[in-house]
């Protein structure tokens, strides 16, 4: 039997939590799941299905559907990948941990999503600072079956590469863009607000903080204003950015973004906490609760 891959996860040193990088990819040890690790995934799925009804968007409850993933298991890449390169090409690729920013941009590039091959303890059920399996399987992979969101995620991998050759502080800009966006988004449909952000869905606690509590601020997207905004790592978010379509998404990266970063370089960054007179605002947030600092 192969030995277990590692779990390359944050060092905590005596300045805190450092990330550690790992560039393997890996196959999916699926013999190597305890029954924790089965019964983990089988309470957070059990758990975040039943929250998101009415809080998800009707495309992710779709698509997550459509991937057949089984609630008591731990599923298996191959499976999913059998559904998803037939929609869209993307397959997911099993890995250690977190992969250096060039890498990570190069897999979403060529349609290929890194998935972390182990899942939190029962201890960091609520909980853990960096993308587990639970993260990356159940909050960012469904949207991967929608074909728009497909070519936004190859585009915005494309984006990166080019960004990463351009230095700078071209990749803090996408980053932020990834950030309100794949991590944090939300979306206008008929009926409300709903959540499409992948650090949303796989949070109990931030899925209902997003859409019920009056502290964060809920502003329309706008490119510029999201890759200008800080963010925080460490608590739930300070401003959501809304938008209207998933097409909306995919439209907002197809001019050349070299123009771009020039503009945004000669302007200053805004607190993730800031309300501009000139966004788009559903609601300016009370701030109850916000930490004063902490913006990356
Ligand atoms: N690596 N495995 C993994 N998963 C991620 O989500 C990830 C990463 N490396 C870099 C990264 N995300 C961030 O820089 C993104 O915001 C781009
Ligand atoms: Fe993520």
């Amino acid at each position: 039997m192969n030995a277990t891959p590692a779990r390359v996860e944050h060092q905590l040193t005596d300045k805190g939590y450092v990330p550690v990088y790992t560039t393997a990819v890996i196959e999916q040890p699926w013999s190597s799941y305890s029954a924790t690790d089965h019964e983990v995934w089988a309470t957070l799925f059990a758990r975040q299905r039943q929250l998101l009804v009415g809080r998800a968007s009707d495309e992710f409850l779709r698509t997550q559907a459509a991937m057949n993933m089984t609630p008591d298991r731990i599923p298996k890449f191959d499976d999913l990948n059998r559904l998803l390169r037939q929609a869209t090409g993307w397959e997911l690729i099993a890995v250690q941990g977190l992969l250096p920013e060039l890498d990570f941009f190069d897999h979403l590039a060529n349609r290929r999503f890194p998935v972390t091959w182990w899942i939190r303890t029962p201890e960091q059920l609520d909980y853990l600072s960096e993308p587990d399996l639970f993260h990356d399987l159940f909050g960012h992979v469904p949207l991967l079956m929608n074909p728009v969101f497909a070519d936004y995620m190859a585009a915005y991998g494309r984006g990166g590469v080019k960004a990463h050759g351009i230095g700078g502080d071209a990749l803090t800009y996408l980053t932020r863009l990834y950030w309100y966006t794949v991590e944090f988004g939300l979306i206008r449909q008929d009926d409300g607000l709903r959540i499409y952000g992948s650090g949303i869905v796989s949070s109990k606690g931030e899925s209902i903080h997003c859409l019920e509590s009056t502290a964060p601020n809920r502003i329309g997207f706008d490119l510029e204003r999201i890759m200008r905004t800080r963010y925080r790592i460490d608590t739930f978010q300070k401003t959501y950015f809304v938008i209207d379509s998933y097409e909306q998404l995919m439209e907002a990266t197809t001019p050349d973004f070299t123009p771009i970063y020039e503009r945004l370089a000669q302007q200053e960054s805004i607190p993730a906490g800031t309300v501009l007179a000139t966004d788009a605002v559903f609601n300016r947030g009370t701030g109850e609760g916000w930490l004063s600092d902490g913006d990356v």
